[in-house]
């Protein structure tokens, strides 16, 4: 973690011709919350088993942080982004063949129907409640929303547990709740919390060049507008920098860059509080 108000990306590989830079940076409070839930316990990898090996009944699993779970401990893990790589080092690491669970309560301000939409790599079990509201044993590659499930919220406390597994290759899954139409429901509250992320106003974005002085088409103020429909792209020549100047100081944990396909191999990041 370190403080910073500026950021400034330099690349140095003069194969690199066309830059790609999405810049998010999370603080702790604020960022307007999706439908996505990103925040749970984790408990797995439980290697060789499927979604159908398990012997105990899962449905009534109600794990608290630290419970054990077939030798394993329930962990809250945060995952930054909507879609949830299991794979992420401090998640199950790089595994094949197993499966994993995830589990979160949800707090309705009140009774009412609610859709729960997921996608998976690869199956997926789902129990809310207590009781089996899904289960696909495919092998599959991720897509948002690839299966949903209308649900009954009770006022209060609500289970949601998550069983996947992965065949071969990429592991995860994303899980969403929202209205029928996709909208968010409001007042839910969640255990663990979600993430409530901040993004950090940015003062002034300012870039060595702009392809063809093209303002319009790749303005470095695209870097950093929070679409990835749009970009900075510089002349075709190295090195080149973009910089970013925030409102603001804010303790950096992560930086996610995004960059077009033909990316940069060699780059540098400095930061500065001042
Ligand atoms: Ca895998
Ligand atoms: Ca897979």
């Amino acid at each position: 973690m370190i403080n910073t108000k500026y950021i400034q990306l330099t690349k140095n590989i003069l194969c690199t011709v066309i830059l790609l830079l999405m810049c998010s940076f999370y603080a702790k409070q604020g960022f307007a919350d999706s439908q996505y839930i990103r925040n749970w316990l984790l408990c797995g990898p439980f290697p060789g088993e499927t979604l159908f090996s398990e012997e105990s009944d899962e449905s009534k699993l109600v794990p608290s942080k630290g419970d054990i779970f077939k030798g394993k401990e329930w962990r809250k893990y945060n995952f930054v982004k909507d879609v949830l790589n299991l794979e992420e080092e401090n998640a199950f690491g790089y595994v094949d063949s197993c499966v994993g669970y995830a589990f979160v309560k949800i707090i309705s301000p009140e009774k009412q129907y609610a859709e729960l939409r997921f996608g998976s790599d690869d199956g997926i079990r789902v129990w809310f409640n207590g009781s089996e509201i899904l289960a696909n044993n495919v092998k599959r590659f991720y897509r948002v929303d690839q299966d949903s499930v209308i649900v009954f919220l009770e006022k209060g406390e609500n289970r949601l547990l998550v069983k996947i597994w992965d065949f071969y290759a990429g592991y995860g899954f994303s899980a969403r709740i929202c209205n029928f139409d996709g909208s968010e429901i409001e007042g839910l509250k969640f255990i663990p919390e979600k993430n409530n992320l901040k993004r950090i106003p940015i003062k002034r974005v300012v870039a060595s060049s702009v392809q063809g002085d093209d303002m319009e088409g790749y303005n470095p103020l695209f870097a950093a507008d929070n679409n990835m429909k749009t970009r900075w792209s510089s002349t075709h020549y190295d090195p080149q920098w973009i910089r970013l100047d925030f409102t603001e100081e804010f303790n950096l944990s992560r930086l996610d860059i995004f960059w077009e396909n033909a990316c940069s191999e060699i780059y540098s990041i400095e930061v500065s509080d001042n």
